[in-house]
């Protein structure tokens, strides 16, 4: 048994999620959450609201909102649409928690004192029509990268280059769409992420191979093409304050300035990825209040984190390309400085403490797209959360997102082809299967398991195809290959369909009973199978079966020699109710109509 720490990209607290988001970090992170507790792994899936920064500024004032009370009601809409969807985060945290105000403020104070911040005189974009600062993705103009016409001043979403909002080229105001803008002086924190070059490079180096090459050259682009040191503080209000004020020296005896940094709070991405922590220490002041405890010792979420204590933890990460720069550098950046001390003569040191975990594998994402264009929060295009499961149950959505999982390219959102591996995958392959062998039972074994003879030349035949495909999705899993996890399962589900369809026991029951309830046991025998190794990707039809076949739920994950042999004969077993409804034509026909199709693309 080992200890698997998992985290998705936390989702931004500005508005509901669509089907992109959910196939770009937090679904997988799911399936892959869900098969480890089932092998038995000690498992934490970690994820959180991302509640800082411009956006949410931008999106609460959009609702007439201010910041805290638009994130403390956004976060409960994501967090109920979350489990809605089968998400079994250990906890959904917030990025603007006390433990992660805490936190953050720690790693900055240690990163100063140990010389990896430093300060700088920086030239901001000022509106002087809104009388502010305009930082991040208040500026909007034209990338300096790619020509990009409505390029964020943090990051071009078309060329997902990083930027700085004095990059642009024909800044305007977000706010105002103001063009009256000036460039004033204003003092900010940095992290010295160019010192870190060689070390991220060797560590990337190692991780050739074993993460995605979508990953790796991501990381390797941005080390090519030089490390920029990072601002990690914004004028803005809503963020975690810096607490310049609680800090020493620097390697080299200076304090920092506190009144040229006072009413300022550090960037959004500085403090998100320390909110995978931070939410760790949250569940385990939940978990302690649960108990009856006061806030939990720093003991019971470091163990997942630092030291010798998180040594057995592999973490594990899930998030889209456009994020992989922020968790191959700068998070990076962030740990490692903290586990380092820059001596005033240049020369580094081990820091006295307990080193921070870097993120064992990575799995990175490429887009989902609508019909081949992108979906859309701001335009409202495409299929969202709340709107999906309006339509149908979250099984249909967690099962085509995932079987479509956009890992070595993009993929495509379409509702013809939703509908027709839905209804295919899900109603004609399991759903059928499931029903056609439970209601024989019923009708012809009075609902009960029975004893049957001994396996024949179609059934070992079974057991070495079950044993082979089960490795085989194993392994997809293991691996976090999610489309060819699913293709894996479905092949597992059509052998059962084969296997009934040859040892057809309402032909056998005519003339010989005992080779009509060998078929039946074998068969039931895969229902209990299919239950336990379909969990991970359909949590709830998964529970229907296993209750009609009174398995325990969720199961443990099946090896080879065990996958046929769950069932005692005896067994009181029955036919759930439909499991999956075919989707109709008329049904796409209405979606089209209110989400949109083909046309207008
Ligand atoms: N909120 C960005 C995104 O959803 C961001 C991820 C943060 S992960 C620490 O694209
Ligand atoms: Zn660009």
């Amino acid at each position: 048994m080992s200890r698997i720490l998992i985290t998705s990209a936390l989702p931004y607290i500005n508005g509901i999620k669509h089907l992109g988001t959910l196939a770009g970090s937090m679904l997988p992170a799911d399936v892959y959450a869900r098969f480890q507790r089932s092998r038995g792994n000690e498992t934490l899936y970690i994820c959180a609201t991302d509640e800082h920064g411009t956006p949410t500024e931008l999106a609460a004032a959009e609702a007439g909102q201010d910041p805290a009370s638009f994130c403390a009601e956004q976060h409960q809409v994501q967090h109920d649409l979350g489990r809605r969807f089968g998400l079994s985060w250990d906890h959904f945290g917030r990025s603007s928690s006390p433990q992660n105000h805490r936190l953050t403020q720690r790693f900055a104070q240690g990163l100063w004192e140990a010389g990896f911040i430093e300060e700088r005189v920086t030239q901001q974009v000022y509106s002087k029509f809104d009388k502010r600062f305009l930082p991040d993705r208040y500026v909007i103009g034209t990338c300096p990268h790619c020509g990009y016409g409505a390029a964020r001043g943090d990051q071009c979403e078309n060329c997902t280059r990083v930027l700085d909002p004095a990059d642009l080229i024909n800044p305007r105001s977000a706010i105002s769409g103001s063009e009256d803008i000036e460039i004033r002086d204003s003092k900010h924190l940095f992290l010295r992420q160019s010192l870190f070059s060689d070390k991220l490079r060797a560590w990337i180096d190692g991780k050739k191979g074993d993460w995605p090459l979508l990953v790796t050259s991501i990381a390797l682009k941005w080390l090519d093409e030089g490390l920029q040191d990072r601002g990690i503080t914004r004028d803005l209000e809503w963020g975690v304050p810096v607490n310049a004020f609680e800090w020493g020296s620097n390697p080299k005896g200076e304090l920092p300035d506190i009144e040229g940094l006072a009413g300022k709070v550090f960037y959004v991405w500085f403090d998100a990825p320390i909110e995978y922590i931070a939410a760790t220490w949250e569940w385990a002041d939940a978990q302690a209040a649960e108990a009856g405890r006061g806030p939990a010792p720093d003991a019971e979420w470091e163990r997942w984190w630092r030291g010798p204590a998180a040594a057995d933890v592999t973490y594990v990460e899930f998030m889209g390309k456009d994020n992989v720069p922020f968790h191959t550098v700068g998070f990076p950046c962030t740990l490692i400085g903290s586990n380092e001390r820059l001596e005033a003569d240049g020369s580094w040191r081990p820091a006295n403490n307990a080193p921070w975990k870097l993120v064992d594998r990575l799995k990175g994402f490429n887009w989902l797209d609508y019909y081949g264009g992108k979906f859309s929060t701001s335009q409202q295009r495409g299929v969202f959360m709340d709107h999906a499961l309006e339509l149908l149950p979250p099984d249909y959505w967690r099962w085509w997102v995932t079987a479509n999982t956009p890992e070595t390219s993009d993929a495509t959102f379409t509702w013809e082809q939703f509908q027709a591996q839905v209804n295919a995958d899900l109603a004609d392959v399991l759903g059928n299967f499931v029903n056609r062998i439970l209601k024989f039972t019923e009708t012809r074994f009075e609902g009960v398991v029975p004893e049957g003879g001994a396996p024949g030349d179609l059934e070992l035949k079974l057991q070495a195809d079950v044993a082979a495909k089960l490795a085989e999705l194993t392994e997809n899993l293991d691996a976090m290959e999610m489309r060819k996890a699913c293709q894996s399962l479905r092949q597992l589900w059509v052998l059962g369909n084969q296997y009934l369809t040859e040892a057809a026991p309402w032909t056998a029951i005519k003339t010989d009973p005992e080779r009509a309830a060998t078929a039946v046991r074998t068969g039931l025998n895969l229902v209990a199978l299919f239950a336990k190794v379909s969990e991970p990707f359909i949590p709830f039809a998964a529970e229907k079966i296993a209750l009609a076949v009174g398995e325990p739920f969720p199961g443990v994950w099946p090896t080879g020699s065990t996958a046929l042999d769950i069932l005692p004969a005896g067994r009181k077993v029955a036919a759930p109710e439909v499991l999956f409804k075919k989707v109709e034509n008329e049904q796409v026909a209405d979606w089209i109509a209110r989400f949109g199709g083909a046309e207008g693309q």
